[in-house]
């Protein structure tokens, strides 16, 4: 090898790199817009001190690194490789962001498209919501219960732990997220207290199956 291959470096022209603008979601709703269902207290705390923390410290694990420069989609799809708290707080601040846009005051029904997908796969909405439910009560400590849509076009329901989500690499099945629920005790315990079951059934009566059918509508569109 001569020196003169060093000249050769000259041919490649550095990558001029963009920054992700990563946003801090303003909540949806007014902190007492779910009541009672999930209370106001709960959902200034959850909001305003849980997911705030999330997003700055994630903001912090990604200052000075490559990551700045990658999608959320990206930096999940490597997660593997990542800093944990590149993988906690950027989970954190990701899924509490769908949380919330999973939440509404007037819950309303799924589409059509979504209600022949669900009745499909788990025979009828009730047994869906039995067999969520049964997910989102069997996560040990903290974590989240997910509907989601696979790679191969089916609904699955799975759950993670901690601030894990069905982007990240770590998970076993992986899928666009439709319906999820945070089952970390800071999101039910001032009113739930241990009564996991009765906040998950509360949750039922404030799902936006709107945004949910938009998501799976968009998830299906993806894979077209
Ligand atoms: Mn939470």
């Amino acid at each position: 090898m001569t020196l003169l291959f060093v000249t050769s470096s000259y041919t490649v022209s550095a990558q001029e790199k963009v920054k992700t603008v990563f946003e801090f979601a303003k909540l949806p709703y007014a902190y007492n817009a779910l009541e009672p269902y999930i209370d106001s207290t709960t959902m200034r705390i959850h909001y305003s001190k849980h997911h705030r923390a999330y997003y700055d410290n994630f903001l912090k694990a990604v200052a000075g690194t490559d990551y700045e420069y990658q999608t959320l989609n990206e930096i999940f799809a490597n997660i593997s490789k990542a800093p944990a708290a590149v993988r906690n707080m950027g989970g954190g601040y990701y899924n509490h962001t769908l949380f919330w846009a999973n939440l509404a005051l007037t819950p309303g029904v799924p589409s059509s498209e979504l209600k022949n997908a669900i009745e499909t796969r788990f025979v009828s909405i009730d047994a869906f919501k039995e067999a969520f439910n049964k997910a989102a009560t069997g996560v040990f400590g903290s974590g989240w219960a997910w509907l989601i849509l696979t790679s191969e076009g089916k609904l699955e329901i799975i759950s993670t732990p901690n601030q894990d989500n069905p982007l990240m690499d770590v998970v076993p099945v992986k899928g666009m997220p439709l319906v999820t629920l945070d089952v970390w005790e800071h999101a039910y315990y001032l009113k739930y207290q241990n009564k996991r079951a009765d906040y998950i059934n509360a949750f039922w009566s404030v799902v936006n199956w709107n945004e949910v059918s938009k998501r799976y509508e968009n998830a299906t569109q993806i894979k077209k």
